[in-house]
């Protein structure tokens, strides 16, 4: 453990905790690697996210055609009274994935006597940014950074603050890249780690027109094409691979059947790539499966949840219903 200083200046500094799990180290290119061994090809999202990619993924957040984040930031600051009142005073927050989102200052602006925060992402640099912005407005509350990979169901160091109740903060849909299955372990342990009383803030992508979704996902910009062919930039700069970005495109659309978009690298033509010295061979067509993104609609949800053991308390919606954010309560 490492107390971390971040900036240089003469102001007094704001300081965190910072946790480095290192989770890129050892078995976890091997992951990368039996995935693209598999057929169908398939990698986890987790690995898009490194520095350039945590970037691309902000850079999607301010998008036209990418409505989730708008949405969601929207409808916490709209309801942000109702959603301080129903968490009430004293509680002690954990976010999973939060990059670099502002939006956990809007939840803070709202709830009385914040306890404490501890902020969990897999990519260093926008989490030390988040939390260095967290400690600069909020001094006197006690903020953690921990870098890992939460798909790995971690045991989380003990929080610093002296809380009532913990508040897991799971925003951006993120629950939508875990198959159902295993959003129900997710939301289980995170129902563990919320412990007696603990509640759950979550924001759940909602169903809705083909046309909006498939346009999220494939902008017009391209954005979303070079944050997915990112993974195999990221394969060549960090494992020794020579994937030649040209010959893969960037697919993206909606397989109504499970409700999720799906994101696939299709390779142009019959070729061969290299990663750690492994041949890799490509028909023309095929995919890697780099990422499902599950949309839910309310009731669907709540009964997901219900399965980990949350029980829900409120949910709400903006006013074009794209996006809703519940609020689940853990069984007594
Ligand atoms: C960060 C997982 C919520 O699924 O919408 C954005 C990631 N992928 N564009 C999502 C993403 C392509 C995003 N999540």
């Amino acid at each position: 453990m490492t107390l971390h200083q971040v900036s240089r200046s003469h102001r007094p500094r704001p300081d965190f905790e910072y946790i480095d799990l290192n989770p890129t180290e050892g078995v976890w290119w091997q992951e990368a690697l039996s995935g693209m061994q598999l057929r169908p090809k398939r990698v986890a999202p987790k690995f898009f996210y490194d520095q350039a990619g945590s970037w691309l993924f902000e850079r999607i957040t301010q998008l036209p055609e990418y409505y989730l984040t708008r949405a969601e930031t929207a409808l916490l600051q709209a309801k942000g009274p109702e959603i301080g009142e129903a968490l009430g005073s004293d509680c002690e927050l954990v976010e999973f994935g939060c990059g670099n989102s502002a939006k956990i200052l809007d939840l803070l602006s709202v709830l009385e006597r914040p306890r404490g925060y501890l902020a969990i992402d897999i990519s260093r640099e926008p989490l030390l940014e988040l939390c260095a912005k967290v400690a600069a407005t909020h001094p006197g509350l006690p903020v953690q950074g921990l870098r890992a990979d939460f798909s790995q169901f971690l045991k989380l160091p003990r929080l610093k603050g002296r809380a009532e109740r913990k508040v897991i903060f799971f925003p951006g849909s993120s629950i939508g890249n875990f198959d159902p299955p295993e959003a129900v372990d997710f939301l289980s342990h995170a129902r563990e780690t919320a412990g007696p009383g603990g509640s759950l803030l979550i924001g759940v992508d909602l169903k809705k027109d083909r046309e909006l979704l498939e346009a999220a996902y494939d902008d017009a910009q391209g954005v979303t094409a070079m944050f997915n062919k990112n993974l195999l930039a990221r394969l060549n700069r960090e494992c020794g691979g020579d994937f030649n970005l040209d010959a893969f495109r960037h697919r993206a659309f909606y397989n109504e059947g499970p409700g999720r978009i799906e994101m696939h690298l299709e390779s142009l033509r019959s070729q061969e790539a290299h990663v750690f010295g492994e041949k890799l061979t490509f028909e023309a067509g095929e995919t890697i499966h780099t990422e499902n993104s599950y949309k839910y609609r309310i009731q669907q949800f709540q009964d997901l949840a219900a399965k980990a053991g949350w029980q829900p308390e409120r949910v709400w919606l903006d006013d074009a219903r794209l996006f809703s954010v519940h609020l689940l309560r853990g069984e007594a």
